[in-house]
C-alpha cells in the first residue's frame, strides 16, 4: 500500500517537473488580418509616385517594437515587402503586403518582430530604388 502511494506521488512530481520551466509558445496570429494594438505609436509611411520617382517617404524611419508603419498609398501602384534576402537572420517578418492600388489606401504592419534595422521594399521598383529601413529599438 505505501509502496504505491509513494509512486504516485513521485508521478506526479515527474510531471510537473516535465511540464514546467518551458517558454510559453505564442499562438501563430493571422497575418494583418487583426487590427493592431494601441500600445504603440503609428508612423505614417507614404508611398507614391511621382516626377522624382517611385519612393517611401520617410525612407529611413526609428521606431519601438510595438509601434505600427501604416504605408498610405499617394499614387502609383506599390506593395511592402519586409524581404527575408534583405533582412538574413532575421524572423517572424510580415510576408510581402498585397498591392495598393487605390489613393488613401493603407497597410498597417505591426513592428512585433523583434528589435535592429529591418530591410523594406516595393516588389515592382525596388530596383528602380523603391526601398526603404525601419530601425526598431526599445
Ligand atoms: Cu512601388
Amino acid at each position: 500500500m505505501r509502496t504505491i502511494r509513494h509512486s504516485a506521488v513521485l508521478g506526479a512530481l515527474l510531471l510537473a517537473a516535465a511540464c514546467g520551466g518551458g517558454e510559453p509558445k505564442e499562438a501563430a496570429k493571422p497575418e494583418q488580418a487583426a487590427q493592431p494594438a494601441a500600445t504603440g505609436a503609428v508612423i505614417e509611411v507614404i508611398a507614391t509616385t511621382d516626377d522624382k520617382g517611385n519612393y517611401f517617404e520617410p525612407k529611413e524611419i526609428t521606431a519601438k517594437p510595438g509601434d505600427v508603419l501604416r504605408f498610405k498609398l499617394v499614387t502609383g501602384v506599390h506593395n511592402v515587402d519586409f524581404l527575408p534576402d534583405s533582412n538574413p537572420g532575421k524572423t517572424g517578418l510580415p510576408p510581402a503586403s498585397a498591392f495598393l492600388q487605390l489613393p488613401g489606401q493603407t497597410i498597417d504592419i505591426p513592428l512585433t518582430f523583434g528589435e535592429g534595422d529591418f530591410y523594406f521594399q516595393c516588389d515592382p521598383h525596388a530596383l528602380l530604388g523603391m526601398k526603404g529601413k525601419v530601425h526598431v529599438k526599445k
